[in-house]
């Protein structure tokens, strides 16, 4: 089920008619941003973008740039290699309800997942691909970022951002890794800031080594199977595997080889690695940045990431993305996660029949989600519960419907808010923490979330009245209805 490399993945999205060549030379200066951004507006996220003649400063570089490879519901499935999303959340399903087998065929099954488990555990090998370019920077002044086509994404940006960087590190206590989805903007050709979030795992890696006072190794990997970027930015709880997740959902244990020049493993097939560290206490003003807010987001003190070598395939490609004003590519990879975590949802609130969060709320602005409602005040009860979970932390509105209310369709979410809520009695306002990027808060870092309750009222919610009943047709003149209508078209 695995990708061998990331052009193989490309191989795939171009069999099945996802994927644009681009021949002609594109600078890595706007130019590729702007073609990018209107590949992702368009319906149903565009095509998969290869520039194959990037050019940084006229120049043109050796190496070709893949854009919105993730963009759209076929080609996150094909990143996945899976038919549908929803076959992931299945069998995590199944995992999640894993119990002693009662008969042959159960017994069966549970013996199938356990090899799938068995198979996401990394394994250590020696040759790797990835190795088979290495510049060591102490012997290779030659080679620098300035060799990769890293994009200027937005006219303010403070420079060119790694927007597809898998950062790779290791709690210096429990030995425990991490790998997160930050981006990195480049100073020079041999250092770059190190985006990663206050409530993110990095930064948390980062504080013990800072309070150690040592230097703390960093490797950040560009490409190989879609399957370890789509990891690297799921919001797994602290402490789980990225790899061993991603080797779980391509169903194959990833190679992993030991860097050139720190003491950290990446996997051996990716395209780049950028080795390096970051210093304790060293801090630098990173941004501006056209973010996924669709805003800019100002310029603030990040860790600097130094490089100690680069080392890339000899038929790499370079994986970027950009993020603004929604829809965008990131749009599909989030979506991708809620879907396939749902169980992971259901199974703590048992009342949740689906969720989503749409492409206008950027991530955390916006959660629909529908349960079926038993008890009184059981919305307020999910909301709070969301609140607590993880990054769902940062949700800043939380709109609950009913079972029979798709949340997939925005339309039909927003009727059920303006029609079942009265506001006073059905929204609540409390205090969380809220993500880094958002800049309504007065404050970075906290804010205010808001829950709706568009849930039919019970007795015991203060509605004084009896519930109206939903418009709906008779299955019978539906049927008459479409017979008819078959006999004039
Ligand atoms: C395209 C894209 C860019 C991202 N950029 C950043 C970033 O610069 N900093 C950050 O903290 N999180 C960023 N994120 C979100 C993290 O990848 C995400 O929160 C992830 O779960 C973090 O992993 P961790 O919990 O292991 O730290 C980005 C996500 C996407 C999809
Ligand atoms: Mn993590």
């Amino acid at each position: 089920m695995a990708y061998r490399s990331f052009r193989s993945f490309l191989d795939a999205l171009e069999q099945a008619g996802e994927l644009k060549r681009i021949a002609i030379p594109v600078d890595t200066d706007l130019l590729i941003a702007e073609w990018a951004d209107r590949e992702m507006k368009s319906p149903g996220g565009g095509k998969a973008l290869l520039f194959e003649q990037a050019t940084v400063d006229g120049k043109k570089s050796e190496f070709p740039v893949a854009i919105n490879t993730m963009g759209s519901r076929r080609r996150m499935a094909l990143a996945l290699r899976i038919a549908d999303i929803e076959d992931v959340a299945r069998e995590i399903q199944l995992i999640l309800k894993a119990k002693p087998p009662t008969d042959l065929r159960e017994g069966w099954t549970l013996l199938k997942q356990g090899i799938h488990l068995l198979h996401a555990r990394p394994k250590s090998v020696r040759d790797a691909p990835c190795h088979e370019v290495v510049h060591r920077v102490e012997n290779d002044i030659d080679f620098s970022l300035e060799d990769l086509p890293i994009l200027k994404c937005w006219p303010k940006d403070g420079g060119r951002f790694i927007t597809l960087a898998n950062v790779h590190t290791r709690d210096p206590e429990t030995g425990a890794r991490n790998v997160g989805l930050y981006r990195m903007q480049v100073y020079d050709g041999r250092t770059t800031a190190m985006h990663w979030q206050l409530h993110k795992v990095g930064a948390r890696h980062g504080k013990r080594y800072y309070e150690r006072g040592e230097r703390m190794p960093v490797a950040v990997t560009l490409g190989g199977d879609p399957a370890y970027t789509f990891a690297a930015t799921a919001p797994l709880p602290d402490g789980l595997d990225e790899l061993l997740f991603a080797g779980f959902l391509r169903r194959k244990s990833i190679d992993l080889v030991r860097c050139k020049t720190i003491d950290l493993e990446v996997p051996a097939d990716v395209d780049f690695v950028l080795e390096g560290y970051v210093q304790p206490g060293e801090l630098r003003p990173e941004g501006p940045f056209g973010d996924h807010t669709g805003f800019y987001t100002a310029i603030e003190d990040y860790p600097v990431f130094h490089l100690t070598a680069i080392t890339h395939r000899r038929d790499a490609v370079y994986p970027a993305t950009i993020v603004g004003i929604p829809p965008m590519e990131d749009y599909y990879i989030g979506d991708a996660c809620v879907r396939i975590f749902l169980p992971v949802f259901k199974m703590n609130f048992p009342e949740i029949v689906n969720m989503t969060l749409p492409p206008e709320g950027v991530f955390h602005n916006l959660v629909f989600v529908s349960i079926r409602k038993q008890y009184p005040y059981q919305a307020f009860k999910v909301m709070h519960g969301l609140w607590g979970m993880g990054q769902m932390m940062f949700s800043k509105y939380i709109v609950v419907v009913d079972e029979d209310c798709d949340v997939h369709n925005t339309s039909e979410v927003l009727f059920r808010l303006c029609a079942n809520t009265d506001p006073a009695r059905d929204t609540t306002v409390i205090r969380n923490p809220s993500d880094s990027l958002d800049h309504a808060p007065s404050e970075q870092n906290i804010g205010s979330h808001m829950g709706f309750d568009a849930t039919h009222k019970l007795p015991g919610e203060n509605y004084l009245r009896p519930w109206p009943e939903l418009l709906k047709m008779t299955d019978e003149a539906r049927a008459l209805v479409d017979a008819l209508r078959a006999k004039v078209t």
